[in-house]
C-alpha cells in the first residue's frame, strides 16, 4: 500500500501526489512497467553502480522540495576540510603523490535530519514506502529501513558556488539522492565505476585519475528532481564546483538494521553537537559489550 502510515514513520502525501507515477509506477509493484523500471535501475547499477532516474518527482512537489531545502540552507552545518579520498591521515613515510597523501578541500554544509518540518514535503518523501522498496530492490537488499539517526537520516549537501567536494569513496555502501539546485556550469557529478575492489585498493589507477586521468570517467549532471542511486564504496567520485550559483542535492539514507544510529562521539564530530538519543545509543552499546563474556 502507498500510503500507510505509523506514529513517528508519518508520511503526508501519498506516492503519486509525490512522484511522476505515469513514468515511474512505483504504487504498481506488480505492474510490468515496475519491473522494467527496477530491472533498469539494476542495470545502470552492474554496470556502472550508479542509475540516474530523470525528472522522477513530480514538478508542484518539486517546488515545495526547493522552498524548504533553500529555507534550511541557512542552517546547514558548514564542513571545511582537506581530505584524501578515504578520510584517513596518510601512514608516515607515504610518497607524495600517493593517492594516500592527497589532501583536497571539501567544502559544503549539511542539513541536519531534525530540522525538516514533519509534516513537509522533502521528510514525506523520505518516509514513502514505495520508494524505499524500490529502492532495497534495486539495491539488491530484501528489506530496507529509514535511517533512525536524528541527524543523518536525511540531509540536504549545499555546495555554495566554488565549492568542491573533492574525490572520495563513500564509507557507506550506497546512497540515494535526489538533484534540488543545479547551476548550467560546474556542479557534475564525475565518477569512475569500480576503481577499487574488496582486496585490491589499486592506488596506481586511482592516482592517475586524481592527476587528471578522465579515461574511464563518467559525468552527470544531477538535476532538480532526479533521483540516482549509486554504490559509492568502490566507485572514485567528486562533484565539481557549481558556477555561477548554488548546487543543493537531498540525501536519503536507508540501512538494513531498523534500529541502527550513530554513537555521540561520531555525533559530535560530524554536527558539532549529539542527540540525546546518540547518548542512548552509547549507554546500548557499552550494555552490550559488559553482557559480552
Ligand atoms: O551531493 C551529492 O550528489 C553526493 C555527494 C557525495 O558524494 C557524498 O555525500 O558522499
Ligand atoms: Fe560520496
Amino acid at each position: 500500500m502507498s500510503n500507510v502510515r505509523s506514529a513517528d514513520q508519518t508520511a503526508r502525501y501519498t506516492t503519486a501526489e509525490l512522484f511522476d507515477v505515469q513514468t515511474y509506477p512505483l504504487d504498481q509493484a506488480d505492474s510490468p512497467q515496475y519491473g522494467a523500471m527496477v530491472r533498469e535501475a539494476i542495470e545502470g547499477l552492474t554496470s556502472d553502480n550508479c542509475a540516474q532516474l530523470e525528472n522522477f518527482i513530480r514538478p508542484d512537489i518539486l517546488a515545495a522540495m526547493q522552498q524548504e531545502a533553500d529555507e534550511l540552507s541557512k542552517e546547514a552545518v558548514f564542513h571545511q576540510a582537506n581530505l584524501n579520498p578515504y578520510f584517513t591521515d596518510a601512514p608516515e613515510g607515504t610518497p607524495a603523490d600517493h593517492p594516500l597523501n592527497r589532501f583536497s578541500p571539501r567544502r559544503h554544509g549539511m542539513v541536519r535530519g531534525d530540522r525538516f518540518a514533519r509534516d513537509g514535503v522533502i521528510w514525506s518523501v523520505f518516509q514513502n514506502r514505495d520508494l524505499c522498496r524500490f529502492v532495497a530492490q534495486a539495491l539488491g537488499y530484501e528489506q530496507l529501513h529509514t535511517y533512525r539517526d536524528p541527524y543523518a537520516c536525511t540531509n540536504v549537501n549545499v555546495q555554495p558556488e566554488g565549492c568542491e567536494f573533492a574525490w572520495h569513496f563513500d564509507n557507506n555502501e550506497f546512497t540515494v539522492s535526489f538533484g534540488l539546485k543545479q547551476t548550467d556550469e560546474g556542479g557534475e557529478f564525475e565518477y569512475v565505476p569500480n576503481l577499487r575492489s574488496r582486496d585490491d585498493e589499486n592506488y596506481d589507477a586511482v592516482q592517475k585519475v586524481l592527476d587528471g586521468d578522465r579515461t574511464n570517467l563518467r559525468s552527470l549532471k544531477l538535476r532538480p528532481g532526479d533521483l540516482q542511486l549509486f554504490r559509492g564504496g568502490y566507485t572514485l567520485h567528486r562533484v565539481t564546483a557549481p558556477k555561477g550559483g548554488e548546487r543543493q542535492s537531498l540525501l536519503l539514507s536507508y540501512v538494513t538494521e531498523p534500529d541502527d544510529i550513530t554513537t555521540s562521539d561520531k555525533a559530535i564530530r560530524i554536527w558539532g553537537e549529539a542527540h540525546p538519543d546518540h547518548y542512548a545509543r552509547d549507554c546500548q552499546l557499552a550494555g552490550a559489550e559488559s553482557e559480552t563474556p
